[in-house]
């Protein structure tokens, strides 16, 4: 009978432990969710690997989502920097549920600014005007026209390497030109260096260095 009841004691206290480790979890996970600092979009990171064997969208992955300023850099601290992926590799950063192609619906329509850069800028300006390129997209710095930014895409190329901001509609003249000219002075460009929008469906048609510019800035 003592020993039936010491059990259960056992058994009780044992439950109680449980419930309190239960609720300091979920109260941690609460403080966690708090003291986090929102960013007003989800973003998607995604990775492409070329393997020719295979086709385009193939290549491309999903890496993760993240809607917080703290899981931005916790994710940008830990993959790798743009300059030390080998040629053919991409990273594309676009807004949760768009995916980073000319077919998606909220792509096709649409265009970006691109910046094309010398082979010598790979050691000494691409990773920094990455970084300024993705603070410019988790930051909204478009103003009124940040909702017309699907995302933005690096391309890793022996030829020289490539960075863009997509937008979605070409026809928003006003939208595209202030984006342009944000996106410009936030990467430091000189006043003298032009950069130029280009219309997807005019880039899937032809190479990227034979697609005419839409609008200059
Ligand atoms: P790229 O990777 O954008 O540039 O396109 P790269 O390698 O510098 O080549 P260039 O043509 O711009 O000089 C390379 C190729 O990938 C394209 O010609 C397409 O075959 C394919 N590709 C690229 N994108 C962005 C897409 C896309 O959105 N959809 C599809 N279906 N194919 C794409």
């Amino acid at each position: 009978m003592a020993a039936a009841e010491a059990l259960s004691n056992k058994e009780l206290s044992r439950e109680k432990l449980d419930n309190e480790k239960r609720r300091k979890k979920k109260e941690c996970a609460i403080l966690e969710k708090v003291s986090k600092h929102p960013l007003q979009s989800r973003w998607a990171l995604w990775f492409f690997k070329n393997v020719k064997s295979q086709p385009w969208q193939c290549n491309l992955r999903l890496v993760t989502t993240f809607n917080t300023v703290e899981d931005f850099w916790s994710l940008y601290t830990h993959i790798q920097l743009a300059s030390k992926l080998s040629s053919g590799c991409d990273y594309s950063l676009f807004k949760d549920g768009i995916e980073p192609m000319w077919e998606d619906s909220r792509n096709k329509r649409g265009g970006r600014w691109l910046i094309t850069l010398s082979k010598q800028q790979r050691h000494n300006d691409l990773d920094a005007l990455w970084l300024e390129t993705l603070l410019c997209l988790v930051g909204e710095a478009f103003d009124e026209y940040s909702e017309e930014v699907c995302g933005a895409v690096i391309n890793i190329r022996a030829k020289g390497d490539k960075i863009a901001i997509w937008t979605r509609e070409t026809e928003n003249r006003e939208a595209v030109t202030h984006i342009g000219r944000v996106y410009k002075d936030r990467l430091g460009l000189s006043s003298k260096v032009v950069i130029g929008y280009q219309a997807h469906a005019d880039t899937a048609t032809k190479s990227s260095s034979l697609s005419k510019n839409k609008f200059v800035v």
